[in-house]
């Protein structure tokens, strides 16, 4: 069965609580359990974590070049400012969907850059919790068109 794994960054686990208008009402928990039903109704096997700290975020994404398949990264705030996440994702085999609940690129001018959409397979931005599910069908397209 294949492996992803569901990293969250930064700020992630305070979903639901504050900015309804921004990030919806749902709880990071929540988005969770959608991935894992989705993932079990197609026979992914997956592991989630949250972390606050962008070493921790690093060291999961070196963990998964011997744990995972791929990786559905939310790397929240990092993602417009972290080398060291662009580095650790070039530095591992694993591909990797980037996604965001909001569209990042109709919000302010400092989150329209991402620097880990240069080492991701691609970018889902803007679809909500959806996106996480968007995501992992990403990898599994990617997946079947690699075993080919
Ligand atoms: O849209 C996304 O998924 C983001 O990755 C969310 C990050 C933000 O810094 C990125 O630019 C886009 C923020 C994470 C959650 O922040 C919260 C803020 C207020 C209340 C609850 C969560």
């Amino acid at each position: 069965m294949p492996r992803a794994l569901i990293l969250n960054g930064p700020n992630l686990n305070r979903l639901g609580q504050r900015e309804p208008g921004v990030y919806g009402r749902v709880t990071l928990a929540e988005i969770e359990a959608l991935v894992r039903d989705h993932a079990a109704r197609h026979d992914v096997d997956i592991e989630t974590l949250q972390s606050n700290h962008e070493g921790a975020l690093i060291d999961a994404i070196h963990r998964a070049a011997d744990t995972a398949d791929g990786i559905v990264l939310n790397a929240g705030a990092y993602t417009h400012t972290s080398v060291a996440l662009h580095d650790a994702i070039a530095s591992v085999a694993v591909p990797v969907v980037e996604v965001h609940l909001s569209n990042i690129h109709a919000r302010e001018a400092f989150r329209h850059r991402s620097f880990i959409a240069p080492v991701a397979l691609g970018q889902i931005a803007g679809f909500g919790p959806q996106g996480y599910l968007l995501a992992l069908d990403a990898l599994r397209a990617h997946w079947a068109a690699s075993a080919t």
